[in-house]
């Protein structure tokens, strides 16, 4: 979680005196519980359609969390439409496509080398004339420090606000979880440059904790919402801070 951070929580735990190590643990947990809510970590999808964008950095786990999302979102009774707008990476719109197919979800594809805000805009206007009540856009993946590439997601974003008003809805940022420190680094840019509304822990089945989780929330205040736990359509989960303390200490 970082050592201004794991600082101020010792430190915190140090007051209460605990006496056992197991005292310690549960005093522990409960400052990690602290710091991380309360926030609201429902998706927002009130709104008909609502769109969803997805960011992040290379390879954290995007498109698998659009196929995820959209196979729960089938599965809750909704119509979502899956946005295959990763128009830079070779093969990246197949991969989204393939998946929704998977997802038993329809999608929506640019084409490659094209703009991905365009495509961004066509969906939403297919979605309104064909009564999908959900817009899961995926985007390619960048580093947060590629101003140009980062220029292009504001637009993206701009021009999904023109094709409909109020949206997007949800701006999610995936995090691999096994990144540790540079997620931190990662959001603050993303935040500063979308309005980040949530966060999205993928890749916490493996040894990795997401503590970094800890020290966004604290530090940005957007609240982590999902959480990935594997590579399957069924492995994503709402994010439970009590769930996810418990497993930072074994
Ligand atoms: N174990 C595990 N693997 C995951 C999880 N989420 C994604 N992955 C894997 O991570 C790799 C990258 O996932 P993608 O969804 O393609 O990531 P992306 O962000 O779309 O990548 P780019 O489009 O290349 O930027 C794939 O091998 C996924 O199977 C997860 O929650 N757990
Ligand atoms: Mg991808």
């Amino acid at each position: 979680m970082g050592p201004a951070l794991a600082a101020r929580l010792t430190e915190n735990v140090r007051r209460r005196k605990p006496l056992t190590l197991e005292e310690a643990r549960a005093a522990l947990e409960a400052e990690v519980v602290a710091a991380l809510s309360p926030r609201p970590r429902g998706l927002d999808l009130s709104a008909n359609p609502s769109v969803v964008l997805l960011y992040g950095v290379n390879g954290a786990g995007k498109t698998t969390t659009v196929a995820k999302l959209a196979h729960g979102l089938k599965q809750a009774g909704r119509r979502p439409l899956v946005v295959a707008a990763d128009t830079f990476r070779a093969a990246g719109i197949e991969q989204m496509v393939a998946w929704a197919e998977r997802a038993g979800a329809e999608a929506f594809a640019g084409k490659p080398g094209g703009d991905a805000a365009a495509v961004a805009f066509d969906a939403i206007q297919t979605a309104r004339s064909r009564g999908f009540d959900t817009v899961l856009v995926d985007t390619a993946g960048r580093l947060q420090t590629q101003q140009n590439l980062m220029k292009e997601l504001r637009k993206v974003a701009r021009v999904v606000g023109r094709a409909l008003e109020g949206a997007p809805q949800e701006s999610l940022l995936v995090v691999d979880a096994t990144l540790g420190q540079n997620s931190l680094a990662q959001a603050r840019a993303f935040n500063s440059a979308l309005g980040l509304t949530g966060l999205v822990l993928a890749k916490m089945d493996g040894t990795a904790k997401g503590g970094a989780v800890i020290a966004i929330e604290s530090e940005l205040e957007v609240p982590t919402k999902l959480m990935g736990l594997g590579e399957k359509l069924e492995d994503l989960y709402a994010f439970d801070p009590a769930w996810f303390a418990r497993a930072l200490f074994g």
